[in-house]
């Protein structure tokens, strides 16, 4: 039994944030019904590209293998949006795979399954068209002949009666299943959690370390590969050193069923704690903990950082992270961040992975790991991707009395600043 593909199911267009090589991407998909169909994708690096690059979409059938590919070659320069349409011959489960390629800094790879199905009317429409035909009917003859005769009056009161009735039975019927939608299915139950394998690999040809992710079913023992994109990535991870205070969220791309890759920057070498989040299909996020031995010797560990009230510096950007009252056990406490650059409250603030900040916070012992979302709506359009204020504020009951390591990520002009801070939480 193979899990069935899922990433990304039809209606709508859905935004992801993957690293492809040494690219972050953000991709967006829209998935068409019925087949032949139109596939429009969106492909915006999100940095600038250091050469001239060339970008390819391949969708591949994965019973007929049958393929569709589409190239777009773009100059060195300020990063730009390029928009693919491949016509998919049929329906069923495809795997698209987007490949940025530049001179300067060689390939990123990214695979997504996406589902296509066939366009379908429900089984009871026409019974109900009928149906309503009938009673359309009736009350139009009894207008237009008021004098009829009883007979005739009887067999018009019968149909309505039964048209009636046949409308309202198929009407409850059709509406039934969208009625149920909050109830789990079988499936939930039949995938009751995944296993993860955290382990640094090396691309020799790019000559960059990477960390290979292995994600299987925790009662097939299979490659998980019903993930759904959430919170615009299909998987996030967390690498955490207490020792080195060093602090990774990444996105790593999917490369086949059940395998994912991230290139890892030079980081100081320690035991990591790993968070993977994963979504799979007919069920909620899960994450798995785990630890692993990554880094390499000539990377320095980086300063222990500043309890709040604090005042952090990064590139052009201060920012300053403050509680609006101790933070006390067990009770909700306020975060307020502000941004400024030069003195100047800076103009907005970017959604990144649909909102405009993310917290994570971790005890001394890893046991408590919280990844808190800013205060305010989500935003999942591929752009624009900005906000305007300089402010975000996050609520968290932190659960002990310890210092706890605090990161909180916002986004601005593009730049991801990740802000380490310390809170002493009070019995
Ligand atoms: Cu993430």
């Amino acid at each position: 039994m193979q899990v069935s593909a899922h990433g990304i199911i039809a209606g709508g267009a859905r935004v992801l944030d993957i690293q492809a090589g040494s690219y972050p991407l953000r991709i967006e998909v829209s998935v068409p019904t019925g087949a032949p169909a139109l596939l429009t994708a969106k492909v915006w690096p999100q940095r600038d590209l250091a050469g001239a690059t060339q970008l390819s979409l391949t969708a591949t059938h994965q019973d007929s293998q049958a393929n569709v590919s589409q190239q777009i070659n773009v100059p060195a320069g300020p990063r730009m949006i390029s928009v693919f349409d491949v016509t998919l011959p049929q329906t069923g489960v495809w795997e698209l795979r987007i490949q940025i390629h530049d001179t300067a800094h060689g390939i990123g790879v990214v695979t997504v399954p996406i589902t296509i199905y066939p366009n379908s009317i429900p089984p009871l429409t026409i019974p109900m068209f009928v149906a309503v035909a009938i009673l359309a009917l009736v009350l139009f003859s009894t207008t237009i002949w008021p004098e009829a005769r009883p007979w005739v009056r009887v067999a018009q009161a019968h149909s309505f009666t039964a048209s009636l009735s046949i409308t309202v039975v198929i009407g409850l019927l059709m509406a039934w299943p969208n009625l149920r939608v909050d109830i789990p299915t079988v499936d939930t139950t039949t995938r009751p959690y995944f296993v993860t394998q955290a382990s640094q690999t090396r691309d020799a040809q790019r000559n960059v370390d990477q960390l290979q992710i292995l994600v299987n079913d925790g009662s097939t023992g299979l490659p998980v590969d019903d993930i759904m994109v959430h919170h615009q990535a299909l998987m996030h991870l967390v690498l955490i050193d207490p020792v080195s205070h060093t602090f990774l969220h990444i996105h790593p791309a999917r490369v086949s069923a059940g395998r994912y890759i991230v290139d890892l920057p030079s980081i100081a070498r320690g035991t990591y704690d790993v968070a993977i989040e994963i979504e799979r299909a007919n069920s909620g996020s899960q994450m798995t903990h785990q630890q692993v031995e990554i880094g390499d010797d000539t990377a320095q560990a980086l300063p222990a950082p500043s309890p709040v009230p604090a005042t952090v510096q990064a590139g052009d950007y201060t920012v300053t992270v403050q509680a609006t009252t101790p933070a006390r056990v067990g009770v909700p406490v306020e975060l307020q961040v502000t941004a400024t650059r030069a003195g100047q409250p800076v103009a907005a603030l970017d959604y990144w992975l649909g909102m405009r900040g993310h917290m994570i916070v971790r005890n001394p012992n890893g046991a408590i790991f919280g990844h808190i979302h800013a205060v305010g709506t989500m935003n999942d359009l591929f752009e624009p991707v900005s906000a305007v204020g300089n402010k975000v504020a996050f609520v968290y009951a932190f659960p002990t009395a310890e210092p706890y390591a605090v990161w909180v990520q916002i986004m601005i002009d593009g730049t991801l600043l990740t802000l380490p801070v310390q809170i002493t939480v009070l019995p």
